[in-house]
């Protein structure tokens, strides 16, 4: 659908952005760079108020709003990225599949999927899911333009993650259903997994071309797989969604938590930039990964609630610990606690701010 020579919009605003440079592994002088996952979100007393009436799913397919959302904590906390406001299962909302956000729950589908007669029968991904995909485009359009020098992160779920959603029904601890399914019938396994990878590929692509600077892949599930489980049977498919943009001149960065045994495969998938969350300090991040790999995080989103001495020893400790990458990009280990203090975050901004680049 998109001409081969499209470029995305922002690729010459923001290319030089210290936080690019480092997904890219070059050196910089600049301050440390920092984004937060779940920086938008229910922390922030202006998000409650825009979103109030609104429930999340709607308020993802209106540009207006999400512009606003994502640009938010940008404004109040001074990170240096925005993150796309959206959610892992919009791509399924918009090709057509009942499935709701509850609050203080998450994503809820009406009818799981977890046989090959509900395999065969989701939507097709035609002209239709095209035409859906323009709230987000405008979206983006809107948000990169409030922006302006600071880049804007795009993002989707990886195959894995959502399909846990989908075959669960809704929020589980072990996935056991998810991964009951891929060893019993992996070739219905695999067509859902395909499935979600082109939905979540093109939500992905098109952020991209609408003017996202680069991508996350998030896949906070992964880290109840074994590393031979994850090879036979996901990584494929996370690396074809990866793939729909590896043409676009945007970072890749790749997210699991509890995934220290697989930062090598989560690379492998054609990541460039791996995150990491807080329970493998980063120079053994390094270690694993071997040279040459950008890596973002990882600060416990525990000292969010401890003394402001406990937190910044903390933030020092992740810098010295990624000083040895190619480029880091400091986030949490985690999301942010809908209960944090937002002053909390933006102090912490301002103190990492303040600090010596060490990577
Ligand atoms: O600032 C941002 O990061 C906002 C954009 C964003 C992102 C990147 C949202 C908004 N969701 C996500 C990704 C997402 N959604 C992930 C991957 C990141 C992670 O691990 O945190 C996951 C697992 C989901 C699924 C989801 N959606 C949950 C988790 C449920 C569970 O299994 O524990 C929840 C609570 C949601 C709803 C949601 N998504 C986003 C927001 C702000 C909210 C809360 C909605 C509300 O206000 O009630």
């Amino acid at each position: 659908a998109d001409h081969p020579l499209q470029r995305p919009a922002s690729a010459g605003g923001t290319a030089d952005a210290p936080l690019l440079r480092r997904y890219r592994g070059e050196a910089v002088e600049a301050a440390p760079s920092v984004w937060f996952m779940r920086q938008a979100g229910r922390s922030l007393p202006e998000y409650r108020r825009a979103r109030e009436g609104t429930g999340m799913l709607e308020a993802c397919r209106r540009p207006d709003l999400v512009a606003e959302i994502t640009v938010q904590p940008v404004r109040r906390h001074r990170v240096d990225a925005g993150i796309f406001f959206s959610d892992i299962v919009v791509p399924a909302r918009l090709a057509g599949l009942d499935v709701e956000i509850q609050p203080g729950r998450g994503p809820v589908f009406a009818h799981p999927i977890r046989t090959e007669e509900d395999v065969r029968a989701l939507p097709s991904l035609g002209d239709d899911y095209e035409a859906a995909l323009e709230p987000i485009r405008e979206a983006v359009r809107l948000t990169t333009a409030e922006l302006g020098p600071v880049p804007l992160i795009g993002f989707c779920g990886a195959p894995f993650t959502v399909a846990s959603y989908m075959v669960e029904g809704g929020p589980s601890r072990d996935h056991l259903r998810t991964r009951a399914l891929m060893r019993e019938r992996p070739e219905v396994w695999a067509r859902l997994a395909a499935w979600v990878a082109e939905a979540s590929g093109r939500f992905l692509r098109a952020q991209v071309l609408a003017g996202a600077s680069a991508v996350q892949l998030f896949d906070s599930w992964v880290g109840s797989l074994s590393e031979d489980v994850y090879r036979r049977h996901v990584l494929s498919h996370s690396a074809a969604v990866l793939d729909t943009v590896a043409d676009l001149p945007v970072p890749r960065v790749h997210f699991g938590v509890g995934a220290a045994h697989l930062l090598r495969a989560l690379h492998d998938a054609g990541a460039t930039v791996v995150g990491v969350d807080h329970r493998l300090r980063l120079d053994r991040a390094l270690d694993l990964l071997g040279p040459g790999v950008p890596v973002q995080g990882n600060i416990d989103p525990a000292v969010l609630f401890t003394s402001e001495a406990a937190r910044y020893a903390e933030a020092r400790a992740v810098l010295d610990a990624g000083a040895g990458a190619p480029g880091h990009v400091v986030n949490l280990g985690h999301g942010v606690p809908p209960e944090t203090d937002p002053h909390v975050l933006t102090d912490l901004v301002s103190f990492l701010h303040a600090e010596p680049a060490r990577s």
